[in-house]
């Protein structure tokens, strides 16, 4: 009877081990290990970024800031911030998996003709 009980406990252990796997198995973990912010300041007619490159694979937060007088977004690799108003910040997270040169631009039209695009390195 003795032993009986303690493979019960033996398995309910395992079980709850099991469990406890399956349950951190669903955790949504980021997809690469390390994070970075940038800053995006963006006016008539430029951008000025606090930095211009990052290492791969990263996730690259920008914090865009329309330090201009009239409305500017900001886009890069596919994604953009909405249309943001003078004074205003707007977030824009981009997981970059593989190294490459990746324009961004403000998508209002003229704007990047004007200046409002650059170069960000994945390296
Ligand atoms: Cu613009």
């Amino acid at each position: 009877m003795k032993k009986l009980t303690i493979s019960v406990l033996a398995a309910s252990a395992i079980a709850s081990l099991a469990l406890v796997q399956l349950a951190s198995a669903h955790v949504d973990r980021p997809t690469v290990a390390t994070a970075t912010t940038v800053q995006v300041k963006g006016g008539e007619f430029f951008f000025k970024l606090s930095t211009k490159s990052a290492a791969t694979p990263r996730k690259v937060t920008f914090v865009f800031k329309n330090t201009g007088h009239i409305l500017h977004d900001f886009s890069i690799n596919g994604k953009k911030t909405p249309l943001t108003s003078p004074g205003k910040t707007a977030t824009l997270a981009v997981t970059f998996k593989k190294k490459g040169k990746f324009t961004y631009i403000c998508t209002v039209p003229g704007h990047a003709a004007a200046g409002m695009k650059g170069v960000f390195t994945v390296r």
